[in-house]
């Protein structure tokens, strides 16, 4: 007892010296966010901060690679060379987007060892709109379309990120963002001004389809949204879920009448008063049911990921024993 309570102050007041300094390093955190700086990997930053980072970089990432997975189930079936090129390309691409984002997420010292399991356990999440089925070649024009629209809109005010190597990897993936997004509009037009019927209603059953999952690629209503709040005061998100949405449900309202193709939303109007089309309800449930696990191609989309982690396992373990042979020969010289 007498020892504990000898020990006791100065663990107090080496605490008290703590927190007063951790204090003064946040005021200065916050002091330079507010003046529109950026932080860098090596700057002091709150352990909350940092989190919340990680978790959306590394679901950025996730949602990423496994992105590949829809469109690979037509690489195979592209109807000609032109789209099977462009369409590989555009897959490699999204891989690299995702090796750029977990350097990211890196920077900020969690491992990508850890942020794989964290994918291939179900504990981390990765964008709803991944696990919908694509059933037709159209499906692969309107992911362009629609997804990567979708994508750079809720991607664009992540250049402007307040970490700063977030927001650098950003600039590079919009840019390759957009020209997805423009092949995508590109294949469903030539659909739709050359196709035949059957072509044609392709093309509008896609986007029957993938219309109200693109809308939930936004993330839930600002009013239901846990990290929104904190996220725009520290300047990780710029601009809100709802906000984002709205601006997607304009541009893309306007395409769907020079491609010649209906949205499937009945209540879909432009409203002068506000400036914006007014559009129908989201079915939230369907999102919440999707993000927890039970969408269309869930576990599919899951066990693919896994079996290319286990079957490449041979592939890390040759590479780790080249790196060391390298390095024994360096020494040994
Ligand atoms: N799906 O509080 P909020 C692409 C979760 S990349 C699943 O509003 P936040 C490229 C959220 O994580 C597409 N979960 O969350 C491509 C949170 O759960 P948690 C991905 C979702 O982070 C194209 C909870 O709900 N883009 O498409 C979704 O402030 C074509 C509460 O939500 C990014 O990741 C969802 N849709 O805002 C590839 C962009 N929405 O973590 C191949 C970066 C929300 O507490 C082919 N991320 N949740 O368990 C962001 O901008 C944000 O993270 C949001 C969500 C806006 C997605």
């Amino acid at each position: 007892m007498y020892t504990q309570a000898m020990d006791t102050a100065p663990k107090e007041e080496r605490k008290a010296v703590r927190s007063a300094e951790e204090a003064a390093l946040e005021q200065r955190f916050d002091t330079k966010l507010d003046d529109g700086g950026f932080i860098e990997a090596k700057d002091w930053m709150p352990a909350h901060y940092r989190k919340t980072l990680v978790r959306q970089i590394s679901q950025h990432a996730h949602s990423e690679i496994v992105g590949m997975l829809p469109e690979g189930n037509w690489a195979t079936r592209a109807p000609t060379l032109k789209r099977k090129c462009i369409l590989l390309a555009k897959i490699q691409d999204e891989g690299g987007h995702g090796l750029y984002l977990y350097a990211a997420a890196e920077t900020l010292g969690t491992s990508r060892d850890e942020l794989f399991d964290a994918l291939h356990s179900g504990k981390a999440k990765y964008s709803s709109i991944f696990n919908y089925p694509t059933l037709s070649w159209a499906d692969i024009g309107v992911i362009g379309w629609l997804v990567d629209g979708a994508a750079i809109m809720n991607q664009v005010p992540l250049t402007r990120c307040s970490y700063a190597p977030y927001a650098r990897a950003m600039v590079r993936i919009c840019r390759e963002e957009s020209f997805h997004q423009r092949q995508g509009f590109d294949a469903l037009n030539v659909m739709m001004r050359e196709g035949t019927d059957a072509q044609k209603a392709m093309v509008q059953d896609a986007v029957d389809r993938w219309w109200w999952p693109s809308l939930m690629m936004f993330g839930p209503p600002d009013s239901e949204s846990t990290h929104s709040e904190q996220s725009m005061r520290w300047g990780i998100k710029r601009i809100s879920n709802d906000d984002l949405r709205q601006k997607f449900v304009d541009a893309t309202a306007q395409q769907a009448q020079v491609l010649g193709v209906t949205l499937p939303d009945p209540l879909l109007k432009w409203n002068e008063a506000r400036g914006h089309h007014d559009f129908g309800p989201i079915d939230w449930a369907e999102f919440w049911r999707v993000v927890g696990g039970h969408g269309p191609c869930n576990k599919e989309r899951l066990a693919a990921r896994v079996k290319a982690w286990d079957d490449g396992a041979w592939v890390r373990d040759a590479a780790l024993a080249h790196a060391r042979k390298q390095t024994t020969r360096q020494e040994a010289a």
